[in-house]
């Protein structure tokens, strides 16, 4: 800020500074998008929170945060990154930790004839992840068991929005179970009851502790009981208490036995170097692209679940420069806001009763279908188009 900026006493700057910055952010992001620099219509809310003066260094930020028609909402935040000092000499000054001066949300618009086609994010395809290894009844009554209740639950995840299962399967006593049959049982339910083809996922990571063998069990799954897609862990892990292995060979082996099958894999990645991994499997011909990457985010004992880790890691997965698509399924109460997360950020979203079970804080979710009308709730406040199966399949198989 130059002193011709300082407007009242003590070297103040007005606020509309920070105001024209935002402008000039704004027409970045437009033209980033769409090829066009916008006009922006109206800001929705401003808060002025520090005061800024003569001399201080600003450095201004924005991110599309909703998608319309014609219009890209926006967030801005303003940060004071350096001020002048009283020092050696007249002009010195300090670099100091950001300190936010101003922040704002609004709408910039971009007449629909110029719109560049694709700017938009590709629809998001929701995943419920409906069981899991680890989730019991005595946490979360409505957890879903046995085939039929299996189906019923997919049933309704589809109808609220889901294009993918993500599934595990459990036998006569509620256990975590990775035999062909208990898949094959449950996959037969699912696609009786869901004729018009959900995507079904199966798991290859069982439950802690099981052989590679024990874990492919349900890619012995043929013909109508064929998973369509498979998860494929790639990098150990603390988990929880436990520690989920997935050595190097043990990956390779899982990859070649769902390529040998079909399916297409979901990169399981549950911590940074995970990317690392699986640029090394591509590079080494054991899984190809597109990549189809799950950030999984928030185990305890992998990488925690916030916007800066989950941005670095779409930031590797750019760099591996490979056609990739990429979801994120955050644990426990990080589930929904890493959801909408994804949401904003153009990937897709994964919730369920695996990785959390509740709706609302100290709220059990009664299924696993309320979190994906949830997450189908964020696509809408976004301006993010929910997949359809059509669109899941082609993006996805
Ligand atoms: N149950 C976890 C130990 C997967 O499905 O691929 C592993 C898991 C991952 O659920
Ligand atoms: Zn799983």
């Amino acid at each position: 800020m130059g002193h011709h900026d300082a407007h009242y006493a003590g070297q103040l700057v007005d606020g509309a500074r920070m105001l024209a910055l935002f402008g000039d952010v704004a027409t970045e992001l437009c033209i980033l998008a769409d090829g066009d620099e916008g006009l922006f219509r109206a800001y929705d809310s401003v808060e002025f929170l520090a005061p800024v003066r003569a001399g201080d260094f600003i450095e201004a930020e924005g991110r599309i945060v909703g998608w319309g028609k014609t219009s890209i909402k926006m967030e801005f935040e303003a940060r004071k990154v350096i001020s002048p000092v009283a020092g050696a000499f007249e002009s010195s000054a300090q670099v100091h930790a950001p300190i936010v001066v101003c922040r704002a949300t609004g709408t910039c618009v971009v007449p629909a004839n110029v719109r560049r086609p694709g700017a938009r994010p590709s629809p998001c395809i929701v995943t419920a992840a409906i069981v899991g290894a680890e989730t019991t009844r005595a946490q979360n009554p409505h957890l879903p068991l046995s085939a039929d209740e299996l189906a019923a639950e997919a049933l309704r995840c589809m109808q609220a929005g889901a294009t993918v299962i993500h599934l595990h399967a459990r036998d006569e006593h509620g256990q975590a179970s990775q035999t062909t049959a208990h898949f094959g049982a449950a996959i037969a339910a699912i696609r009786a009851a869901t004729s018009d083809g959900v995507i079904i996922q199966t798991s290859t990571g069982g439950a802690v502790g099981m052989s590679v063998a024990e874990r492919a069990g349900p890619l012995g799954c043929v013909g109508a009981e064929a998973p369509d897609m498979a998860s494929l862990n790639v990098g150990t892990i603390n988990f929880g208490d436990d520690v989920f292995m997935n050595k190097a060979a043990d990956t390779v082996e899982m990859a070649a036995r769902i390529r040998a099958h079909g399916a297409v894999p979901e990169i399981e990645l549950y911590d940074a170097g995970h990317i690392d991994i699986a640029a090394q499997l591509l590079k080494d011909g054991h899984i190809s692209a597109p990549l189809h990457v799950q950030f999984v985010l928030g185990v305890r004992g992998a990488l925690s679940a916030s916007r800066r880790n989950l941005e670095f890691l779409i930031e590797r997965m750019q760099g591996l420069g490979v056609p990739f698509s990429w979801g994120a399924a955050g644990i426990g109460r990080h589930q929904l806001p890493m959801a909408d997360l994804a949401v904003e950020l153009g990937g897709n979203a994964r919730v369920g009763l695996e990785d959390n079970i509740y709706l609302d804080k100290g709220v059990l979710a009664e299924g696993s279908a309320p979190l994906v009308a949830r997450a189908v709730e964020m696509c809408q406040k976004r301006g993010r188009k929910v997949a359809t199966l059509a669109e899941a399949r082609q993006l996805l198989l």
